[in-house]
């Protein structure tokens, strides 16, 4: 068919998201707004990213351009950009971000009631040498409607409302998942429109692959070691497991999410609380990986039962493929 180069009836994100919040008569539309604004978010990062080597902003934070310039590193101009987005949407009440030290508290003239906790720029040490980098995020809603406080972001991960990451790739990707499964949606440039691609994604029940940093396994604990030994010299007559590790956490868990097997960044001696942080790292790639059918788990409990008891808590995570994840689970169960 001729006609079938052109699709010409263009599932939008923002078009996929107000169908979805129809389906909510109570619904107002403050999340299609407060989306858009992440959307838009996104969409800068993406072209300065894509930007970066052209335009000199990689490393060059405190230094100053020919104008005279102070130029920011692309880290530090992401948070800038999300910050500035989400409070002027009107929408929001508590952001956290992994670059600010202190939560930030919109001032009460552009106040709404959702909380976002986010990395606006995940994996920034790979930016140099061109891997693919992310954002990430979650969203709460205030506790009780009222006054804003730090306790309405230390809820656990069970009580956002969405989550989300993009993909800074060989394309841009955004993986959405409201509480009603996961899609995919991919930036098309022509149009700068976020278009769904990858309609309800699940996650395969069984991986063939395993992720994580083996450089830290001298000091892992006896599950994990236990877990890795089993990916590599499997006993029960299965086929080895493949390893891929890009250390940068949206790459390699959205591959984990298309592909199946499983995502750790584990304990160890040096971190006994791993590396990754719970808010905007841990709890929003578990709420995909549950909404896509896998699972996701700390080692001690189901990753989204975790209380935060501060903004920039660091977990252990183990998360992918539901039997993967099992097996891991079992491993622990046995150790107590
Ligand atoms: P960052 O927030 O400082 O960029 O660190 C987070 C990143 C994740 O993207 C990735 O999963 C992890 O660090 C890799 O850590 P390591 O280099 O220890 O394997
Ligand atoms: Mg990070």
């Amino acid at each position: 068919h001729a006609a079938d180069a052109f699709r010409t009836d263009l599932m939008t994100i923002t078009r996929f998201v107000l169908n979805e919040q129809s389906k909510h008569p109570e619904s107002r539309g403050d999340f299609s707004i407060l989306l858009s604004h992440i959307v838009l978010g996104c969409k800068f990062v993406c072209a300065a990213v894509n930007k970066a080597g052209l335009a000199k902003l990689i490393g060059l934070a405190g230094e100053t351009n020919v104008q005279g310039e102070e130029q920011k590193k692309l880290d530090v101009l992401s948070n800038e950009v999300f910050v500035k987005a989400l409070v002027s949407s009107g929408r929001t009440c508590i952001l956290v971000s992994e670059e600010d030290e202190e939560a930030i508290f919109v001032e009460p003239s552009k106040r709404g009631k959702y909380c976002v906790v986010f990395d606006p720029l995940d994996g920034s040490s790979n930016i140099d040498c061109g891997v693919s980098i992310g954002t990430i995020f979650g969203i709460y809603m205030l506790k009780d409607g009222g006054e804003s406080r730090l306790e309405d972001v230390l809820q656990p991960g069970k009580n956002m409302l969405a989550a989300g990451y993009c993909m800074y790739g060989s394309s841009c990707t955004l993986v959405l998942s409201t509480g009603s499964g996961v899609n995919g949606f991919t930036l098309d440039p022509s149009l700068g429109e976020f278009i769904l691609t990858h309609p309800d994604i699940k996650i395969p029940k069984k991986g063939k692959i395993y992720s994580v940093n083996e450089g830290n396994a001298k000091n892992w604990d006896g599950p994990t070691a236990k877990f890795v030994e089993k990916c590599k010299f499997p006993k029960d007559g299965s086929p080895a497991k493949s390893l891929r590790y890009i250390g940068s956490m949206v790459a390699d868990v959205h591959r984990t999410l298309l592909y199946g097997g499983v995502f750790l960044y584990p304990a160890d001696k040096k971190s006994p609380n791993g590396k990754l942080r719970v808010l905007y790292e841990v709890f929003p790639m578990s709420f995909l990986m549950e909404q896509a059918g896998g699972q996701s788990f700390t080692g001690k409990e189901r990753a989204l039962d975790l209380v935060p008891k501060k903004i920039h808590e660091r977990s252990p995570i183990f998360l992918g493929s539901y039997d993967d994840v099992e097996e891991i689970k079992a491993l622990y169960a046995a150790e107590e």
